[in-house]
């Protein structure tokens, strides 16, 4: 009788069990350091499919690579949402699958229950083409008006802003500021780690001084390590969004710079959170809410005030100064964070209008950067 009685009660236990959603796992906790092994490969659980896709860009005018994550179990008789994850200065489609094993992270996370399957795009985030001064803000119209088109026609995934969002490191951290924020009708969720100095103002990031994106926003994920020199130009936002009630999530690596470690970590925990916000939600009854101000492609209004992104002088014209800024014999991201240092310097300071102002304009600001991301990795 007593067994009878446990048995019973045993049943009652599992059918309850069975009843909880096997689902998102609470992320209360978060953002938080990942444990041990979170970026490493296992071989005993499903994996997904990392592949390139070619795709017509009109706003290069040309075929476009980009990689694509299939999380394990990828079936067209379901819908997933997608994450477009954009890389740094001097990368390419292949920097996170490369550097940051966005595919490793993620397929751990599925294996552990913390997240739902969704996909991942590594597109390509420097929409470089002959007359284009800026392929990094020309980008905008190459993702929005090609890549998730393209995505979109050709996966089983949901094509509605609650099942998007943009995400990216450095200077595709700051390409996820300026986009997102400036479609929020397209991206209400949105990761800027290390977020570098093509961040826009926030004037122009938050025209209607906040209210669109306090209205719109589902979650705005901002991270850096503790010893990055580019951490003002995120930081700024986060001070913005603070300050205009605007939720946001500040997260800092202690002790960590310009690298991976903050990357990858902020991968880890933006996935996860990003699914509690509802990304990966299966209600689309949520009502899209209606656009405040009129979407655009260009993030960029037009620049009356400052010279941003003015087309490169023709190096015929002005002495050529070398974009190695601190003559270690090559370029990268070193100079990068000082080129920032001196941002919106004038001329009058001379070491910095004979060394860091590359175009010779007067002004050290993101037309710097540009040239000098033209010249990444080239050793001098
Ligand atoms: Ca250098
Ligand atoms: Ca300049």
């Amino acid at each position: 009788m007593k067994k009878k009685v446990l048995n019973a009660l045993l049943t009652c236990l599992l059918v309850t069990t069975s009843l909880i959603p096997t689902t998102i796992v609470t992320a209360a906790s978060l953002p938080t350091t990942p444990p041990s092994g979170y970026d490493k490969a296992q071989s005993n659980i499903p994996h997904g499919q990392v592949s390139y896709i070619n795709y017509q860009s009109a706003a290069t005018n040309s075929q476009r690579r980009a990689r694509i994550y299939l999380p394990p179990g990828y079936t067209t008789s379901k819908k997933y949402s997608v994450m477009y994850l954009l890389h740094g200065i001097g990368g390419n489609e292949d920097e996170w699958y490369t550097n940051g094993v966005p595919h490793v992270i993620l397929d751990n996370l599925i294996a552990a229950g913390k997240i739902q399957p969704f996909v991942c795009v590594l597109p390509n985030g420097n929409a470089t083409a002959t007359g284009v001064s800026d392929g990094w803000t020309n980008f905008t119209k190459d993702l929005i008006g090609s890549l998730m088109p393209y995505v979109e026609s050709h996966y089983s995934v949901y094509t509605d802003r609650i099942h998007r969002t943009v995400a990216g490191l450095s200077m595709g951290g700051g390409q996820a500021f300026n986009i997102g924020l400036l479609n929020l009708n397209l991206f209400p969720y949105i990761g800027a780690f290390s977020a570098a100095p093509d961040t826009l103002p926030n004037a122009q990031l938050f025209p209607d001084n906040g209210v669109a994106a306090k209205q719109q926003l589902k979650f705005l994920f901002i991270s850096y390590g503790t010893t990055d020199n580019l951490i003002n130009f995120g930081t700024g936002v986060h001070t913005f969004c603070d300050s205009h009630s605007i939720p946001n999530t500040y997260f800092l690596v202690q002790g960590a710079g310009h690298d991976w470690n903050v990357w990858k970590q902020s991968l880890w925990n933006y996935s996860q959170m990003v699914c509690t916000a509802g990304f990966t939600s299966e209600n689309t009854s949520t009502p899209v809410p209606t656009p405040t101000s009129t979407p655009t492609l260009k993030p960029t209004p037009t620049p009356t005030s400052t010279p941003t992104l003015k087309p490169t002088p023709t190096p015929t014209s002005k002495p050529s100064i070398s974009a190695d800024l601190n003559h270690d014999g090559v370029v990268n991201m070193a100079d990068v964070i000082l080129l920032a240092s001196a941002f919106n310097s004038v001329s009058g300071n001379e070491k910095f209008r004979n060394e860091y102002d590359l175009n010779s304009d007067g002004v050290i600001n993101m037309s710097d950067v540009i040239i000098l991301a033209g010249k990444f990795n080239i050793v001098v």
